[in-house]
């Protein structure tokens, strides 16, 4: 892509309400567009990034054998009354009338709703477990929207629900869903820790929250350093062990300020390992056995003929929620630096451009010919504008590897500059390795 053709309105005009550097750097980036309070345009930057986090998402869901499938936003409140919900929402749920006069919502969450299209379906045992899930926007009247696309009211969200025939079998759904968390989240360049969580409206008594350190994260936490020691790579994908990895994990102490209590933390956690900060809740899982299933009459055959209501959990990601706090955990000053699985481009190319010389911008289009022939997404900087702006918006922008093409370029070696770190100068062979890897 040519910037030039590429519409970003950086600006430097910010709101009040845009405190945190997130929401800041998003809005200064021509990420996304504020239509009206908590509900925003993704403009095409920060929708790439969204999109690259959704297929992360997307990916490790697949691997562990969920399926993915599509429900709509719009909801009947019928299905809702079934549950015994549609009172206990309360003014979050926005409610809306058809015109036949039928009342409707806009699906703040889908447990009403695949429970719906699983009991009219599955009938046996024989076809359990399950797990299906989709990834669709969400809405809640928050009574305080703010932090840009970290609380608002509109969403994109990765929901999964599972059904099993036990509670014993619902725990190991549980189990595979806390892994695949782990494995996502990790991917993305994030180290969260799972959390003993409350459960809220969406119900059970099994329930951790996903959460990555950052200052300006809404939710307190308290936690014992260790939690990071644990690696993932010890476990394999069976019930055993996916079991003892969870274990593992919620024998460390960590707890948000909800289940905080000060003689537990000292008495559980060395001084040296405590660690207090704050954190952003990117995820969050439920298990609630048949607090659906029951009431909406969600029955199969058991092994012997008999009805029960199916085993349920659920499990959301904060698709877009993970946008600003990858940038909460990564930014630095006034650069956003991008992990490289994330990053809307792999690589920029930055010429000096002056009005009489065009030379440093035809070597830069050949680098991007043959980048692109790599399969590099790249960005060319064509615009006519000096270099230390340049730079500044390139280090805005937050591309984790820059090709510039200037004084230190010499025949087919150029100078290419990590991030945050010193540039040096290399052959195009070696930037393409360097890229590939
Ligand atoms: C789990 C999936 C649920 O809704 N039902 C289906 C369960 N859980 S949750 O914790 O309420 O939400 C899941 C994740 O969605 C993100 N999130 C939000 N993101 C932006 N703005 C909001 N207002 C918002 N509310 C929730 C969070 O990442 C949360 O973990």
């Amino acid at each position: 892509m040519y910037l030039s053709k590429l519409f970003v309105p950086i600006t430097k005009d910010l709101p009040a309400e845009a405190k945190i550097k997130s929401h800041q750097l998003m809005l200064r980036t021509g990420m996304i567009k504020q239509s009206s309070a908590g509900i925003y345009s993704w403009l095409p930057l920060g929708f790439k990034v969204m999109k690259k986090i959704e297929q992360i998402v997307r990916e490790e869901q697949n691997a562990i054998g969920a399926q993915e499938m599509l429900m709509p936003t719009i909801q009947s409140s019928e299905i809702w009354k079934e549950s015994g919900r549609y009172n206990d929402y309360g003014e979050e749920m926005l409610r809306i009338k058809d015109r036949q006069g039928r009342e409707m919502l806009y699906g703040p969450t889908n447990e009403e709703l695949i429970t719906d299209v699983f009991r009219s379906s599955v009938k046996s045992y024989k076809a359990l477990p399950q797990i299906l899930y989709h990834i669709q926007w969400k809405f809640r009247d928050e009574i305080r929207p703010r932090f840009g696309v970290m609380r608002c009211k509109e969403f994109f969200m990765k929901d999964a629900y599972s059904f099993d025939l036990s509670d014993e079998d619902a725990r190991k759904s549980y189990n595979k869903m806390f892994y695949s968390y782990l494995k996502t989240f990790n991917r993305m360049g994030l180290k969260a820790i799972p959390m003993a969580a409350d459960t809220g409206p969406i119900g059970g008594d099994l329930s951790h929250e996903f959460i990555i350190l950052a200052e300006t994260g809404e939710s307190k936490i308290y936690a014992d350093k260790n939690i990071f020691k644990i690696d993932l790579n010890q476990y394999k994908f069976n019930d055993a062990s996916l079991q003892k990895m969870r274990e593992d994990f919620t024998k460390i102490y960590a707890v948000t300020d909800e289940k905080y209590k000060e003689v537990d933390f000292n008495k559980n956690v060395k001084k040296e390992n405590q660690m207090l900060t704050k954190g952003i809740e990117v995820g969050h899982i439920f298990y609630f056995s048949d607090k659906y299933s029951k009431p909406m009459n969600c029955l199969i055959d058991d092994k012997k003929g008999k009805k029960t209501s199916v085993k349920m959990g659920s499990y959301g990601i904060g698709v877009s929620r993970l946008v600003g706090a990858i940038i909460e955990a990564n930014y630095n000053d006034n650069v956003m630096k991008w992990p490289k699985t994330i990053s809307p481009f792999d690589a920029v190319i930055i010429p000096s451009i002056t009005k009489n010389n065009k030379e440093n911008l035809e070597k830069a289009e050949k680098i991007y010919s043959e980048l692109k022939k790599q399969n590099i997404d790249v960005l060319l900087d064509d615009v006519d504008e000096n270099m230390s702006n340049k730079f500044k918006k390139h280090d805005l922008i937050g591309t984790p590897y820059q090709i510039i093409v200037g004084l230190k370029s010499k025949g087919d070696n150029f100078e290419f500059k990590e991030l945050n770190s010193k540039s040096e100068i290399l052959s195009l062979s070696k930037i393409i390795k360097k890229l590939k890897k």
